[in-house]
């Protein structure tokens, strides 16, 4: 896997770059305008399906539930919402969990999770 991207500091951009060493992390190379480089940061990686809500590794019911009870701000449902948006319009709701509700029970027109 690679990334590519810039950024600025104050005196100068930075070109970046980075490789995924083990499934669980990047390495970023940052080089700067000046020629300076950077090797030693790495980033955490983690990689969760597509309204896998939970993070249990299934895309099921309960993560349609999950998504509901996060965003009528239920206690105890934490959840990184570019997960479960899922409809694609880009703003995580109660849209969402009726979504992903339909994908699961295979309701055409819901194929595709965003
Ligand atoms: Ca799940």
């Amino acid at each position: 896997m690679g990334t590519d991207g810039k950024l600025k500091n104050h005196t100068q951009t930075w070109i970046l770059w980075g490789m995924c060493l083990t499934g669980r992390e990047v390495r970023v190379n940052a080089t700067g305008t000046n020629g300076a480089s950077n090797t030693t940061i790495t980033i955490p990686l983690t990689v969760v399906k597509s309204g896998d809500a939970s993070e249990d590794n299934r895309v099921s019911l309960y993560d349609a539930v999950y998504i509901a009870w996060y965003t009528i701000g239920m206690e105890g449902y934490s959840m990184t919402e570019s997960v479960g948006e899922v409809s694609g319009d880009g703003e995580l709701s109660i849209h969402d969990a009726m979504y992903l509700a339909k994908h699961v029970l295979a309701v055409p027109g819901f194929e595709l999770l965003h």
